[in-house]
């Protein structure tokens, strides 16, 4: 009973501790000088501690880092040229995510939680439509294509793809959190065992940490987890994630996790991510 009682103040005492911005401006990126050097699609690559993996949108070309600074950023940024997009790795409890754009071409799109746009629009004309429940405000000049992108909501997961789009100064506001959010059952790793408590107690009301609650709002859901795969594996279940609404507990997700939590290192570890 006492290491219930300790585990659970754990997780609270990391929700509740503070809130940060993963930010990054795409600096710490090769510049992508030859077809070798871009991102292929299914690839995944990591910048100032945020992940992303490119997915189709709807052609599967590469991802490019380039220096035109098209969005305005300074620098460096991303170039998804011929229909790509990226999905974005999201902390658990993400309540806002910024970008600046620029766009040649009237052939975007964004997926929120499962949610997407129902057909390619500019960037611009998803000014004030909502997405998985979450709300899009898009600044941009009348004269020329670039701005700067705001969604507001809880953002479990996101998709940012186009033609001829750039993607500058991407920022993530969610609150820092310990492995031990996702470590239901208290041995200090995060692994398939937590897994299967989640599963267990899927759609629980009144639920506790050891139930599978991350968030700690009492219940078992969704949410919980986005935490569970982002402390468990760096959300190396991205791509599924982002293209097709989160899955709900299944056979097939079950063995995945079972390979997983034989094949790799479970030890809890500690946040990687910038905060700024
Ligand atoms: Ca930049
Ligand atoms: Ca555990
Ligand atoms: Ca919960
Ligand atoms: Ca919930």
């Amino acid at each position: 009973m006492e290491r219930l009682v300790f585990s659970v103040a754990l997780a609270l005492t990391a929700i509740n501790c503070c809130s940060a911005a993963y930010l990054t401006n795409f600096e710490d990126l090769p510049l992508s000088t030859t077809p070798a050097t871009r991102f292929a699609p299914g690839s995944a690559f990591t910048s100032s501690g945020i992940k992303f993996t490119v997915v189709p949108y709807p052609y599967s070309y590469s991802v490019s880092v380039a220096d035109r600074d098209y969005a305005k950023g300074g620098g460096k940024e991303l170039w998804m040229g011929a229909g790509v997009g990226v999905s974005v790795s999201m902390p658990p409890m993400a309540s806002q995510v910024a970008f600046k754009f620029a766009q040649g071409n009237p052939w975007n799109g964004l997926s929120i939680n499962g949610q997407s746009t129902s057909r390619p629009l500019t960037i611009k004309d998803m000014n004030g439509i909502s997405l998985g429940g979450v709300s899009v405000a898009v600044v941009s000049s009348p004269s020329v294509n670039y701005g700067s992108v705001t969604l507001t909501g809880l953002i479990e997961s996101l998709t940012i793809g186009g033609m001829e789009l750039s993607v500058d100064d991407l920022s993530i506001t969610a609150p820092v959190t310990a492995p031990s959010i996702a470590d239901f059952n208290g041995d200090h790793m995060v692994d398939g065992a937590d897994y299967l408590r989640w599963q267990r107690h899927f759609g629980a009301s009144n639920a506790t940490h050891d139930k599978g609650d991350a968030d700690g709002d009492l219940d078992v859901d969704r949410s919980d987890l986005v935490a569970w795969r982002y402390h468990f594996g760096g959300s190396a279940a991205s791509v599924v994630e982002l293209v097709r609404p989160i899955p709900e507990p299944s056979a097939a997700m079950l063995g995945v996790v079972a390979i997983a939590a034989l094949r790799t290192s479970t030890l809890l570890r500690p946040a990687r991510r910038q905060r700024v």
